[in-house]
């Protein structure tokens, strides 16, 4: 039995809706082969979702972990927080990682490799890891990507083999694709969930061995609550911008038909915040009662447009709660799947109406 070498999974010619489909010819005659679904990701951009449970996740990464020495951990700086998954956290906990964080060409340009560093060792406290080193990357510019390998053949001069593991989407397949001779061998693609079992790649005139694996899907984004056009937008894949927001007493922040954010604190308090997101994200000041209106009417028009036709009745299904917080000035309140709001002059009290599933917490400000 062979792999599909883009994306891991076993070649089979019995079923062409199942992942690893080839025809019987390329079945007998290739071992180097590349599955149907690989193709079409690969050649046209199509999307073939494949989502794997947690219960598949582990197991897959299971096979793979005991005998790899080190892990190359890939988190996405956009999306720290939820890329530090806790099951992750629990499965790699006593092995040696090398923290890759990636995506650095979308921050905004005031936050460089160096101020990121400072904040980023500062949050690994509050992980169980043991952290060899870390790495600020972006796999786009090719920055930081070759002082990966200097620093793991530091730690491992006669070769290792390293598991490199993370959330979906956050550049793991792209990141071994750069170091291999001919590239695009894994396949990559703007959608989550591409990878599907761990595939092997001896990296050329190096004794590493990177195993690339499946990415597991966070709990709490709010951008697993929308469909796939809508989770383009709301993901961003170009820089981040910044929105200053001064809230009057009681307005309401709306981003896009998404959520709601009502300013709950005095009336002599005028709070004022930068909101982060990707450029598909508005921003619409609002009064509550046109806020609710909006969020009731389930008609996409110019504010809402995320969700859009096709899953805003989907997105209104689910169980919508109002929660309140209290956010101290220079503070982040991250929305995990959409980015982060910093209070500039605060406190900042809120209630916030999201879906119930949707996860929000306050962290360092990231960009002071
Ligand atoms: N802006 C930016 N995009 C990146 C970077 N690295 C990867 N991407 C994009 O992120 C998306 C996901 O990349 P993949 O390599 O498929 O991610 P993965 O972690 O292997 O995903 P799964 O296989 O689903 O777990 C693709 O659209 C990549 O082009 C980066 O450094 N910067
Ligand atoms: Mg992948």
């Amino acid at each position: 039995m062979y792999k599909c070498l883009g994306c891991g999974a076993m070649l089979q010619d019995k079923d062409e809706k199942k992942p690893g489909y080839v025809s019987e010819k390329v079945l007998i005659e290739k071992s180097n082969a590349i599955c149907k679904r690989c193709f079409k990701i690969k050649n046209y951009g199509e999307y073939i979702p494949v989502k794997l449970s947690k219960e598949d996740y582990v197991k897959e990464v299971k096979k793979v972990l005991p005998s790899s020495e080190l892990v190359i951990l890939v988190v996405d700086i956009i999306e720290f927080s939820s890329s530090m998954d806790e099951d992750i956290i629990t499965l790699i906990k006593d092995k040696p990682v090398i923290l890759v964080v990636n995506k650095m060409d979308i921050l905004p340009r005031q936050m460089n490799p160096s101020k990121t560093a400072v904040w980023i060792h500062e949050r690994l406290k509050e992980y169980k890891l043991k952290v060899l080193d870390v790495a600020m990357i972006s796999n786009i510019s090719n920055y930081g990507v070759n002082g990966i390998l200097r620093k793991i053949n530091h730690f491992y001069k006669n070769g290792v083999n390293a598991v490199v593991m993370g959330a979906t989407n956050v550049g793991k397949s792209t990141l071994i694709n750069n170091y291999l001779a001919k590239n695009s061998v894994l396949t990559v693609s703007k959608y989550p969930g591409t990878t599907l079992n761990f595939v092997k790649m001896r990296i050329p005139d190096t004794k590493i061995v990177l195993i690339d694996t499946p990415g597991i899907i966070p709990k709490g984004r709010i951008s697993d609550e929308v469909c796939e056009k809508c989770n383009l937008k709301i993901v961003p894949t170009k820089k981040v911008v910044v929105k200053r927001v001064k809230l009057d007493f009681e307005r309401v922040i709306m981003l896009n038909g998404l959520l709601f954010i009502q300013n709950i604190n005095n009336e002599n308090e005028r709070p004022i915040i930068d909101i982060y997101t990707g450029p598909d994200i508005s921003v619409h000041e609002t009064n509550i009662d046109k806020a609710e209106e909006l969020m009731d009417r389930t008609i996409v028009n110019e504010i809402i447009k995320i969700p859009c036709d096709e899953c805003i009745d989907t997105y209104y299904d689910n169980e919508f709660v109002y929660t309140e917080y209290s956010i101290p000035e220079n503070t982040d309140f991250v929305i995990k799947g959409l980015g982060w709001i910093a209070v500039r002059r605060g406190p900042l009290n809120i209630k916030v109406k999201a879906p119930k599933n949707v996860e929000f917490i306050t962290r360092e400000v990231f960009i002071k």
